[in-house]
């Protein structure tokens, strides 16, 4: 296995709950380290120029709008296998699909609203976080 980095979002209703820390927690436990982290309110453009993928889809205007009701933090990982890693504890989209024990499973109950984003192979990743951070705010370990 190899050390790689991913890009996750901490969405909007995770947020207004008060679990950042607590998937924060999730992510060091899982072996996930934290390289660069920030709290933004997205735009309405910016919004959509992430999802682009998903333009055209039947979701996409409530998914932009729920994306920019509030804030979210933005952050990098850090970890063996971290997409599939990351991918793995966030559980399934549907959180009535995920499994026991993953986020989505315990902090989520919505399609639309299911607390966590996480980048799907190591190109988005590297695209996504790119997206949101310059070179200089990702902070690799020195210890
Ligand atoms: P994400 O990108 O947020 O990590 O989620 P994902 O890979 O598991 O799911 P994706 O297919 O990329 O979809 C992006 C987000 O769009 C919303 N969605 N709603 N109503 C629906 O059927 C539907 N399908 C997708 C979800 O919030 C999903 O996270
Ligand atoms: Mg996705």
């Amino acid at each position: 296995m190899a050390i790689q980095r991913t890009f996750s979002i901490i969405k909007p209703d995770a947020v207004a709950k008060n679990l950042i820390g607590a998937i924060y927690s999730r992510f060091e436990s899982a072996g996930l380290t934290i390289l660069a982290s920030k709290m933004i309110h997205m735009s309405q453009e910016q919004a959509e120029g992430f999802y682009a993928e998903h333009k055209g889809k039947p979701f996409f205007d409530g998914l932009v709008a729920f994306m920019t009701s509030g804030p979210v933090m933005v952050q990098v990982l850090e970890g063996e296998n971290a997409v599939l890693a990351n991918r793995e504890i966030m559980g399934s989209t549907n959180p009535a699909d995920a499994a026991r024990g993953t986020i989505r499973a315990d902090y989520a109950t919505e399609v639309s609203e299911n607390a966590v984003h996480g980048s799907d192979a190591t190109e988005s990743a590297a695209r996504e976080i790119a997206y949101f951070f310059t070179d200089d705010e990702v902070c690799p370990r020195t210890r």
